[in-house]
């Protein structure tokens, strides 16, 4: 182990949190070290590389707002952009704001711990890195830690395994192959239709199938552009203050007051739009009334319906267990039209479960798969994974995996009780995933970096939110969640994705401006529910 570097902060993660992270706490005259996995930033655009990976917020407005001179310098070519053009957006950032000189990549941390003599962390990667520092920032993503699938055999497949989360750097040609795609949420809807290009081949086993809609992706004309760039200020805000991070009209009417065709002709525009939360946010109760959302999913299912030629086929492709919006519904081209083809194939694993991985393939209850190659777009575990990967002690030793045994518990999304000086960007409990993540993400780092800032001025070394206070927000993240859909789902929001975890809403659904609003409160009221010393 090498000599503990000694700085003010260390953020751990360099996509887009720990990046601007970064950024505004170097403006804040701190000195600061990133420790990060990866070879280069980007986090999630670094690492999720499969064909077809691009974002479904569009470009124009999943992009940093901090700086003006960026947004103008900075132009998307497409309405939603591809992983490269999002990966080559992150590397111009930091190259920009010359970010990468307080950056070690290829460096993961193992370790964190608070020693409470000092007031300090010390940080362990497993490169040997030791850095000790004041505050610690975790901004190691939500959608980060990938997980395979829980059958047997992983190992003993002889042809390539890949996980969508972890695609190799130089892509991979599956032409002329016999391909299986185990997964069948955003990752593998956007990837099937790319794969079924390529492969001879597909064969496709569906656990869950998920609600899917067109993305209607095009390249953004220059007016777009002009008129855009010249209205960014008003639309950041209206971001900031937008239920999901992404302005729409809000909704005035329940979807049950209004009649069959009216509502059809709105979740039809919603559907040309190709933007998820046309439909999402059409009614002011389609995520709280399974009678108001029926009616979007059977809109949906009619969807399917239509553009799957064999009718069984489109049953099976057809979302029935969960309500509409529940588990994250995908942006698609071309996703269902592929399951005309010829050459793919849909196996239903509720019906005939996944055994095991055999040497030639994989084995369902009913027969053997052979290929040459299996793609897993098996996802995450989600919100928490990567923070329960570190062994992080707070005070007296305690464990963060421990304490969030049942369940993450945290105040805010942003502090923990018991671990002092220790911040998540886009924590559990926080709305995070459940909005236009760059917007969410921007609101973390600026209410941390004023915190810092704020106890600097007012001498303060060390910040730590209170068990009640943690209590409370516990409490009324799982209320207002309890009062929607969401948890009657079993979606990885619920934690439901990886075995044994507890089943928990992990995420707040009260608004990103609502949310903002009590974040601004808590700061104001001289960080109410934190004790500083
Ligand atoms: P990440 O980008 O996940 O970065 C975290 C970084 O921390 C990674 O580089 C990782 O290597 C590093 N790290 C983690 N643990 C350690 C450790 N122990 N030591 C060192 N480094 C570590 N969001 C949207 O809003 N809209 C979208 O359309 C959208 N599309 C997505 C598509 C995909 C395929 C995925 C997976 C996610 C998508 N997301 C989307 C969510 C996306 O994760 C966020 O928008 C955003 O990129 C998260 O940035 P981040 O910096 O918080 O986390
Ligand atoms: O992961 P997922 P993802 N046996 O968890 C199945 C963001 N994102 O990587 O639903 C059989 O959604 C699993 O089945 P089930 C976005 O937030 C955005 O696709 O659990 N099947 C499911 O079908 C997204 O939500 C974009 O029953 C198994 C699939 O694998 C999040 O990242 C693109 C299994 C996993 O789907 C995660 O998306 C990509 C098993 N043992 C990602 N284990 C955009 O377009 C898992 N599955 C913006």
């Amino acid at each position: 182990m090498s000599e503990p570097r000694t700085v003010d902060a260390v953020i751990v993660g360099a996509g887009l949190s720990g990046l601007y992270q970064l950024h505004r706490l170097r403006e804040a005259g701190l000195s600061v070290r990133v420790l990060e996995a990866a070879d280069d930033v980007g986090g999630t655009w670094y690492w999720n590389r499969y064909p077809g990976a691009r974002c479904d917020v569009e470009s124009m407005s999943y992009s940093y707002s901090f700086s003006p001179e960026l947004e103008q310098e900075w132009t998307w070519t497409e309405k939603y952009p591809t992983q490269p053009e999002i990966l080559k957006y992150v590397r111009h950032v930091a190259d920009r704001f010359d970010l990468r000189r307080d950056i070690t990549f290829g460096t993961r941390v193992t370790s964190a711990a608070y020693d409470e003599t000092t007031g300090r962390w010390l940080v362990i990667s497993d490169s040997g890195d030791v850095v000790d520092a004041r505050f610690l920032i975790m901004a190691t993503g939500c959608l980060s830690a990938s997980k395979t699938p829980e059958v047997p055999g992983l190992d003993r497949f002889q042809g390539p395994t890949y996980h969508t989360g972890h695609w190799p750097h130089d892509g991979v040609d599956f032409t002329g192959q016999r391909v299986g795609v185990i997964g069948t949420g955003s990752s593998g809807i956007q990837s099937i239709p790319i794969l079924a290009e390529q492969a001879a081949d597909l064969t496709v086993f569906q656990r869950t199938p998920n609600f899917s809609m067109p993305a209607g992706n095009r390249p953004l004309t220059e007016d777009e552009i002009r008129e855009m760039k010249a209205n960014y200020r008003a639309w950041r805000e209206a971001q900031r203050t937008s239920a999901f991070g992404v302005p729409v009209r809000p909704a005035t009417h329940s979807a049950l007051e209004v009649s069959e065709e009216e509502r059809n002709a709105v979740y039809q525009d919603g559907w040309d739009q190709g933007n998820l939360v046309a439909i999402l946010g059409s009614y002011t109760d389609t995520l709280t009334n399974k009678e108001a959302n029926d009616t979007a999913a059977e809109f949906v299912r009619d969807k399917i319906r239509r553009i799957v030629k064999d009718p069984e086929l489109a049953e099976t492709l057809s979302p029935r267990s969960f309500p509409y919006g529940t588990k994250r519904p995908c942006l698609d081209t071309g996703y269902y039209e592929t399951f005309n083809k010829e050459h793919v194939h849909l196996v239903d694993v509720r019906k005939t479960p996944l055994v095991e991985l055999t040497e030639r393939g994989v084995r369902t209850s009913e027969q053997e798969y052979e290929f040459d190659a299996i793609v897993f777009a098996t996802g995450f575990d989600a919100m928490t994974g990567a923070l329960a990967a570190i062994d992080i002690r707070g005070r007296n030793g305690l464990s963060l995996k421990e304490k969030w045994g049942e369940g993450p518990r945290t105040y805010l999304g942003l502090a923990i009780a018991g671990f002092p000086n220790l911040f998540t960007i886009t924590g559990p409990l926080s709305p995070s995933v459940l909005s236009n993540m760059i917007v969410s993400i921007e609101q973390h780092v600026d209410w941390v970096t004023d915190c810092i800032t704020w106890m600097q001025e007012h001498g303060k070394t060390a910040i730590e939110t209170t068990t009640e206070a943690e209590d409370a927000w516990v409490e009324h993240v799982a209320e207002v969640g309890a009062y929607t859909l969401y948890p009657t789902a079993d979606s990885w929001y619920m934690g439901s994705n990886v075995p044994g975890k507890p089943r928990v809403f992990m995420a707040y659904i009260g608004g990103v401006g609502t949310y903002r609003q009590q974040c601004d409160q808590v700061a104001a009221d001289g960080y109410r529910g934190f004790t500083l010393t």
